[in-house]
Order: C-alpha cells, then structure tokens, then sequence
C-alpha cells in the first residue's frame, strides 16, 4: 500500500479540534512539554505538566470528595456513570480521533476502544445495583453473620500509552460505582487522551451534581507517577504497564501497606494443534500478533504449533503478513498503524538480530516502511521468525509486532512451553478437539489469566474479569467480581439472643 502521511500541523489542528469538542480547555493547559504523534513523528501538544508536589493536594481533595460520595447509595453513583456513557457515545468520534493521533491506532481499534469505555459503564451502571454481599449460618443461636462491601477510599490509576482511555475507563467505571473518587497518571505519551477523557467524565459530574474531585488527571513524568504510588492517602493503587514498572510500583505500595492490583506485561501464546481450523487460526493470530502494530499487553507473540500443521501455520501467516496494510492509521483499509517511536523500533530491530543470533529464520516481514515519508515516525512489517527452540529473547516482552514461531509434538509440550515464559497474561489453543482445549483450559493447562479456545490471545470482552499471573502482576480488573478490589469487605457478626454464647464453644465467666 502506498499511502502518504498527515503533516503535524495537519495532525495537531485534528487533535485540537477533537479535545475542544470533549470539553478541554486548551488554552489554560498550554505549556512547555511536547507531545509527539507517533503517526509523523511530529509535535501535535504543548502542555503543562502538574509536579510531584501537585500530588498531595489532588489525593487530599480526592479525599473529601471521597467522603461524600461514600454516603451516596450505590445506583445514584451508577446514575452518573451512565450520563458518563451518553458523553462518550456521543464524542466517540472525537476520543478515537485522539486516540489515533497520540497513540497510533488505527481507526477501528480506536472506535473500538472508545466502545469498550462505553461497555465498562453499561457494566458498572449494573453493578451499582449488584454490590452483593451474603449471608452465611452463624454457629451460635440468634446470631447472624454477614458480609458487605463498603467503599475503600481515594483510587491511583496509571495507564500506558497503548490503551490511553480504555484502561483508565475499567478503573474508573468501577471504582465510582463502588464509592471511590480517582486520580490518574496518564501516560505522558497520550496527554490529550487523557485530558479529553477527563473532560467527558467531569460533564457527567457536573451533570448529576457531584463533587469534581470525583476524577482528576496527573499530568508528568516518573517523578508524579511515584508521588500518586507513594501517597499514604491512595488507599488502591491500580498499575498498568510494563513489568519494569510493576517492578518499581508494586514495593512501594506494599511498604505503606496499601493495596495494588498490577496489570503488567504480557508473552502470549497460540497453540495451533493437528485438528485446528487453519483459516479461522491465520487470522486469529494476524489479528493478535500483528494488529495494535504488536502494541498490546495480550499481543500474541509466540505460535506454537504441531509439527504437523506448523509449515502451513508458518506459510499462511506469512503470506498475509507481506499483504497487510501498513500506514497512516487514520487512512482507510489500514490494518497497522506505527508504533509508538524510535525505542520502541530499535526493541524491534534488537530482538529480531538476537531471534537470529539463537537460529531463528525471518520467513517474512520485519523491514521499516515509510521512511522517506517521516524519518520521525516508525512503521514496520510485522515479522514471523521461525525458531528452533524457546530462546532467551522469546522470554522478554518485546513491545512490537514479532511473532515466533516454534513446533511441538505433544500437547503436554506444546502446554509446558506456553507456560515457560515470565508472564502469564493470555494464551489461546486452536483445535477441534474437545479434550485437547479441556486440557489446555484445566488445571494442568495453560498457566495464564486467560485461556482462550479457537480465538487468539487479544481483544477481550469487559465482561470477564482481566487480568494475569506470574510477572503480570496477578491483579484482575474489568468485569466478573474485579470490583471487589475497589471495596472494602466487612464481616458483621449480629447478635439477638439477649445472651453472649461466645464462638468455638469457648467459656469466658466473669
Ligand atoms: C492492554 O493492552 O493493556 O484484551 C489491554 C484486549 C483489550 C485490552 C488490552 N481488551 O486486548
């Protein structure tokens, strides 16, 4: 495909337009700090950052607004998020338009991840009236022993560039329903996103007549990153981003005993057996290795297939692999947008020299594209490697559109291999055979968070609860019971008997 690239002036009139129509007011955020678009390399924002001393005062008004809100009931909470869901209805053209500009995507996976912002409110406006606790049988006569979940206080939210909304949406869904205010640290890749985001929410705030510290939006660096995971006045700090980063955030939290639900990185695995469905499986795997420009947490990343099947695995990928659309993601028919700069690409060209340092064959892909069109911004060919056994850069998450490909000869192997990385995100198998996904989904299967059967490894629904173990971080957010994170669990012992039976037979007369 040939296509030329938006210039940044372009760009940036684009992204103006599109904060302005959320509600941003641009000219009392205008600063000194840069932002680039990854789509040319250019600049398309100058804003101001807050600093780490800004912190404080945003947890502490978080803090009273948290103690109003605590008292609000539950579906008047959901009420608020559900205008919250009209607003981004309404503006989803305009938060995918930033999306695409500040984090690449293309247009359908920005659409899609404004959709799934709305699915989290649907989901959280439900559950505002489904905060269940139960009863269970007390052991003493005239007593009742029961559970609730009561709201746990201010919620640190810190995003990665890759899904700039959508994640800080699932966080904040849900904590509102459950009584807590929010504080955010974007990424500082995706300052306008997040401004625009925020700008949505505090309509729908003001719209229903609640306190405007119920959301509020860090602007910065590590440095105010720190600050939010280091306040005593977080009371959940919910992380997303690389392992590194978990690395750092998770201490921290646990040193002032607060709580954090990590959602780290990813090393996500196909297993592609004897009886799959190849169509259905080339394309779920292009979907998931390629799509994102290789730029999600459950990326795949690694195709395991039977000796049987893995030459026309390896031949069908690679075919739609030399055919995929690269380019300017707000072009039609492009499948894969840029990624995000020119670290991000030198990690690519890195693990693909080390791929084939350790005897992996580049069957297709891996060249940069569009370099006579911006030498700032950096698009490549997903590539498909070929290797002859799990080497050590299979082992890192490598933010980028790579895909291994290994063989097996045996279920158990093929499960042990997608088992033997770090993280435990996603995983898939493709097959018709129904013990062969039991097994895979069971005890004995795959050790990830998520298990998928004849889908690939990406684009999960909010309903299930999301989330992963080992160096993922084993936090879970999004749907099923992930809200229980986000509240405060309280046993209540209540007696009516007149007397004081005391539990396990135990006899204390005075
Ligand atoms: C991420 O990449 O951080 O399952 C989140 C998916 C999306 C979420 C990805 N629903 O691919």
């Amino acid at each position: 495909m040939t296509t030329t690239l938006p210039t940044a002036d372009d760009l940036r009139t684009r992204a103006e337009a599109a904060a302005r129509a959320c509600g941003v007011d641009l000219a009392s955020r205008e600063g000194e700090m840069e932002g680039r678009s990854p789509v040319n390399g250019g600049v398309v924002s100058g804003l101001s950052w807050n600093t780490a001393a800004d912190v404080r005062e945003m947890v502490d008004a978080a803090h009273e607004a948290y103690l109003r809100w605590r008292v609000v009931p539950a579906p008047v909470r959901g009420a608020l998020v559900r205008r919250w869901a009209e607003l981004l209805a309404e503006h989803k053209a305009d938060l995918a338009t930033l999306v695409s500009i500040e984090a690449g995507k293309v247009t359908s996976e920005a659409l899609g991840e404004v959709q799934e912002m709305i699915d989290i409110c649907e989901f959280a406006v439900g559950l505002s009236r489904q905060l269940y606790g139960r009863t269970m049988p007390s052991e003493r006569p005239g007593h009742r022993l029961m559970e609730t979940w009561q709201p746990l206080g201010v919620v640190g939210v810190i995003s990665a560039f890759n899904f700039p909304v959508a994640v800080w949406s699932w966080n904040t869904a849900v904590a509102l329903v459950c009584g807590d205010p929010v504080v955010w640290k974007p990424s500082e890749r995706t300052p306008l996103c997040a401004l625009a985001a925020d700008a949505l929410l505090q309509r729908a705030i003001a719209d229903t007549g609640h306190p405007a510290a119920l959301s509020q939006v860090l602007l910065g660096a590590h440095d105010v990153g720190r600050a939010l995971v280091a306040d005593p006045g977080v009371a959940l700090l919910s992380a997303t981003g690389s392992t590194g980063m978990g690395r750092a955030v998770g201490p921290l939290v646990a040193e002032r005993f607060g709580r954090s639900l990590l959602e780290l990185g990813g090393n996500n695995a196909a297993v592609v057996a004897p009886s799959a469905d190849l169509d259905l499986a080339t394309r779920g795997i292009v979907f998931a290795a390629a799509g994102t420009a290789g730029q999600r947490c459950t990326t795949m990343r690694r195709v395991i297939a039977h000796s049987s099947v893995v030459d026309e695995v390896v031949e069908r990928v690679a075919a739609a692999y030399r055919a995929l659309p690269v380019g300017d993601p707000m072009a039609d028919g492009t499948l894969v947008g840029p990624l995000l700069d020119g670290r991000s690409y030198e990690a690519f060209v890195a693990a693909i020299e080390a791929a084939t340092a350790a005897g992996g064959e580049v069957v297709a892909g891996g060249e940069r594209e569009l370099v006579e069109e911006s030498g700032d911004a950096y698009y490549v060919r997903p590539v498909v490697i070929r290797m002859p056994r799990q080497a050590q850069v299979m082992h890192a998450e490598t933010f980028a559109p790579i895909l291994y490909v290994l063989s097996y000869e045996d279920l158990h192997e093929a499960i042990a291999l997608n088992n033997a990385v770090p993280q435990g995100l996603s995983s898939s198998i493709f097959t018709q055979d129904q013990a062969e996904a039991e097994i895979f989904c069971g005890p004995e299967g795959s050790d990830c968070g998520i298990v998928n059967v004849n889908i690939g490894t990406s684009g999960a629904e909010i309903g299930g609860a999301f989330g992963g173990e080992k160096e993922t971080g084993g936090g879970r957010e999004s749907g099923s019971d992930a809200w229980r994170a986000y509240m405060r669990g309280i046993t209540t012992t209540v007696n009516y008997s007149g007397e004081l039976p005391l539990a396990q037979g135990v006899r204390f007369e005075i």
